[in-house]
C-alpha cells in the first residue's frame, strides 16, 4: 500500500532534498504532487529518475492526499497547512510554526517515535530545528544510561541553514575577496560571512540570547526531557552545508568515555568516528549527503564530577530537515497501517 504524497516548497533546498530522500529510501509513493508558489509554477524538479513540474500551491486541493511534507516558511505554512490538515492530509512541517504547540508532536524518530501517536490531534507533526535534531540524536542514548542534567552547546552552522540566499552570500563574498572588481560590493545581510564567523542566527531576545538558541533549549525539553537544562551559543560559519556542534554534557550519574563511545556506536542514526590522531574525527564537508549524525572527540570533562565532551556533525539539509521529515513520514505510515 502506497501513499499519495505532496511536497510543498519543492523548489527550495530542503524541498528538493525531501524528494531525493523519498526516492533514495524508496518511500511507498503511489502518487506525488510537487507544489510551489505561483511564481515558480512549472519549475522542473527531480524525483528519482522522474522529472516533475511544480503545481500552484495556492489552488491545490489536498483532498484525498495522505501526507504533505512542508518545506516553506512559517507565513506560507500558516495559510496552507491548516487547509491540508482539515481534509485529512497529515502535514509534516519543517517550519518552526507548530513546534511548541502542546497538541502537536515534535518528533525525531530515533528519540521520541512514540509521539507519532498524537498526530491525529491536529493532523500536523512538527520537524525540529536542524541544530536541535542532530544534538538530541546524540543525547538520547546517553540520557537513557546516565540521565543528562545540563548541556552547554556551541554550534557551527553552515550558511545553507538560512536558505539559498545564505549560500549565494558566502559564494559572492568569497569571489569578491579573491577577484575584487569595481562592481558594487557583494550583498551582506548582517556582517561579512566569508572568512569570518557570526555569533547571531535568527533574532535577538530580551535576555540577550537569540531565537535559534532558544529553539535548542525549548525543543530539547519537548523531545527528550523537560528537566534537561540547555545553554546554547549558535554561530554561523563559512561552510556551505553541514552543521557542527561542540557539546558539553553533565550527567546525574558518572559515565565513562569508553562506555559512552560504545553506547553511541550501537545507537540508531549515529556513526562514531573517534580516533585520537590526525583526521580521526568528522568535519562538515565529510557529512554532506549522508544520513548519519557523526560523533567524534568523545572525552571526559574532568572539571566536573559527571562530565563528557563530544563533537557532533550532520548534514543540516538531511538529518536537520528533509531526512527527519521523511523518517517521520515512514513512522506515520506504520501508524496509519496499524490503525487500519
Ligand atoms: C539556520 N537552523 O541554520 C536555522 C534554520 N534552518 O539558519
Amino acid at each position: 500500500m502506497g501513499y499519495r504524497v505532496a511536497v510543498v516548497g519543492a523548489t527550495g533546498n530542503v524541498g528538493r532534498e525531501m524528494l531525493n530522500i523519498l526516492a533514495e529510501r524508496q518511500f511507498p509513493v503511489d502518487e506525488l504532487a510537487v507544489l510551489a508558489s505561483r511564481r515558480s509554477l512549472g519549475t522542473e524538479v527531480s524525483f528519482g529518475e522522474r522529472t516533475l513540474k511544480t503545481l500552484d500551491l495556492d489552488t491545490f486541493d489536498f483532498t484525498g492526499w495522505d501526507i504533505a511534507l512542508f518545506a516553506v516558511g512559517s507565513d506560507a505554512t500558516k495559510i496552507y497547512a491548516p487547509k491540508a490538515a482539515k481534509v485529512g492530509c497529515v502535514v509534516i512541517d519543517n517550519s518552526s510554526l507548530y513546534r511548541y504547540d502542546p497538541d502537536i508532536p515534535l518528533i525525531v524518530p530515533e528519540v521520541n517515535p512514540e509521539a507519532v501517536h498524537d498526530y491525529a490531534k491536529k493532523n500536523i507533526i512538527a520537524n525540529p530545528n536542524c541544530s536541535t535534531a542532530q544534538m538530541v540524536v546524540a543525547l538520547k542514548p546517553l540520557h537513557d544510561r546516565a540521565k543528562v542534567k545540563r548541556v552547554v552547546v556551541s554550534t557551527y552552522q553552515s550558511v545553507s541553514g538560512s536558505g539559498a540566499k545564505g549560500i549565494d552570500e558566502l559564494w559572492d563574498q568569497t569571489k569578491a575577496i579573491y577577484n575584487p572588481t569595481d562592481d558594487k560590493p557583494p550583498k551582506t545581510f548582517t556582517k561579512q560571512i566569508a572568512f569570518n564567523v557570526i555569533p547571531h542566527i535568527d533574532v535577538f531576545l530580551d535576555d540577550g540570547s537569540t531565537k535559534e538558541e532558544w529553539k535548542m533549549v525549548a525543543e530539547t525539553k519537548k523531545i527528550v526531557d523537560k528537566s534537561i537544562k540547555v545553554t546554547a551559543t549558535c554561530v554561523r560559519v563559512p561552510v556551505f552545508v553541514g552543521h557542527a556542534e561542540s557539546i558539553n554534557i553533565e550527567f546525574e550519574d558518572f559515565l565513562d568515555e569508553d562506555e559512552a563511545r560504545d553506547i553511541l556506536r550501537e545507537s540508531p542514526g549515529i556513526m562514531v568516528i573517534d580516533k585520537r590522531e590526525d583526521g580521526g574525527y568528522v568535519t562538515p564537508v565529510e557529512c554532506v549527503g549522508d544520513f548519519a549524525t557523526f560523533i567524534s572527540r568523545i572525552r571526559q570533562d574532568s572539571t566536573i564530577d559527571n562530565g563528557l565532551n563530544l563533537w557532533c556533525v550532520s548534514d543540516n539539509l538531511r538529518k536537520g530537515a528533509a531526512l527527519n521529515a521523511v523518517q517521520i513520514a515512514e513512522l506515520l505510515g506504520r501508524e496509519i497501517l496499524k490503525k487500519g
